[in-house]
């Protein structure tokens, strides 16, 4: 299986990563859903709405001001630097995460397609300016913005809400355009992410998926290597 997976990705002319939460598992950083997933603990709809911001401001952002300050704690591991290193070899790997931790970037990928946006972000709720902030403990609780004193929100993509602009298109090309699809620690229910899986299928790319157990598109892709990514990664590339 592994063997199989190695020369699929030696062949493989325009290769495309996708991943999710578990390949950040093994930094220490806990996934959504699962056990020990961040939705155990919290609901998704008091948090990661935009009706949940609305609504209590102080709160959602107590919630992201721990989780970056977790984040300042962790490393990239073995998975990441896999998908760093191929990029290297192979520029024209394109990488799509669903993850806003920003271990990718520190693992040294580049141009990294960030479909839920980017914790490291923050975006005013008043006049729309977007920077980068990485101050963990943030000293002011709801922050706000410099320019215009309005409410700061974190740059992350909420329930309901649409995906960066131009990001979606690039990776909706991008796997409509892939001859492999490699499939990383995503339990595969959130959308549109997860249409990109049976979409890179139907335009006749090679689909592997690397994840800790089966998930619903585990019956449709071409190799299903279960384990962890942090220790399956590596032996891609050997
Ligand atoms: C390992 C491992 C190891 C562990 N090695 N593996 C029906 C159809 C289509 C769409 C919808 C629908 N109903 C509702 C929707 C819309 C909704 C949606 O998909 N909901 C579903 C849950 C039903 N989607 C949206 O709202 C999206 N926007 C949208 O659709 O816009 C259009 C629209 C506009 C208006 C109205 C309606 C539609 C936006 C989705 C935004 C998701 N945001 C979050 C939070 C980001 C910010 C934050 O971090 O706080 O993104 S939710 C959360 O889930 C986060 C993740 O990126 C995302 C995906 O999770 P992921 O990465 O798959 O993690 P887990 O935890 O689920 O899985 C981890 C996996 O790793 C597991 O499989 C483990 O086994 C594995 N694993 N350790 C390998 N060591
Ligand atoms: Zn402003």
């Amino acid at each position: 299986m592994i063997e199989k997976a190695r020369e699929w990705i030696r062949e493989s002319r325009r290769p495309v990563a996708l991943t999710g939460a578990g390949i950040s598992a093994e930094s220490g950083v806990p996934t959504f859903r699962g056990a020990g997933g961040l939705w155990r603990q919290f609901r998704a709809e008091d948090l990661a709405t935009p009706q949940a911001f609305h609504r209590d401001p102080k709160l959602v952002w107590e919630w992201y001001d721990f989780r970056r300050q977790s984040l300042k704690g962790v490393e990239p591991n073995a998975g990441h630097t896999f998908l760093a290193r191929w990029q290297m070899r192979r520029p024209e790997v394109v990488l799509i995460t669903q993850n806003v931790d920003g271990l990718h970037d520190r693992a040294g990928s580049r141009n990294v397609l960030k479909l839920h946006g980017d914790i490291w972000m923050v975006r005013c709720t008043v006049c729309g300016r977007e920077t980068r902030n990485e101050e963990a403990p943030l000293d002011e609780i709801p922050p706000s913005c410099a320019d215009c004193t309005g409410l700061l929100r974190p740059g992350v993509v909420w329930f309901g809400e649409s995906l960066p602009p131009g990001v979606w298109e690039r990776a909706e090309d991008a796997v409509d355009d892939c001859d492999l699809l490699l499939v990383v620690g995503t339990s595969a229910v959130v959308y549109p992410a997860a249409g990109l899986v049976p979409s890179a299928k139907s335009h006749g790319a090679r689909v592997i998926e690397v994840n800790l157990e089966e998930t619903p598109v585990s019956g449709t892709v071409d190799l299903s290597l279960l384990g962890k990514a942090g220790e399956i990664l590596p032996e891609l590339l050997r």
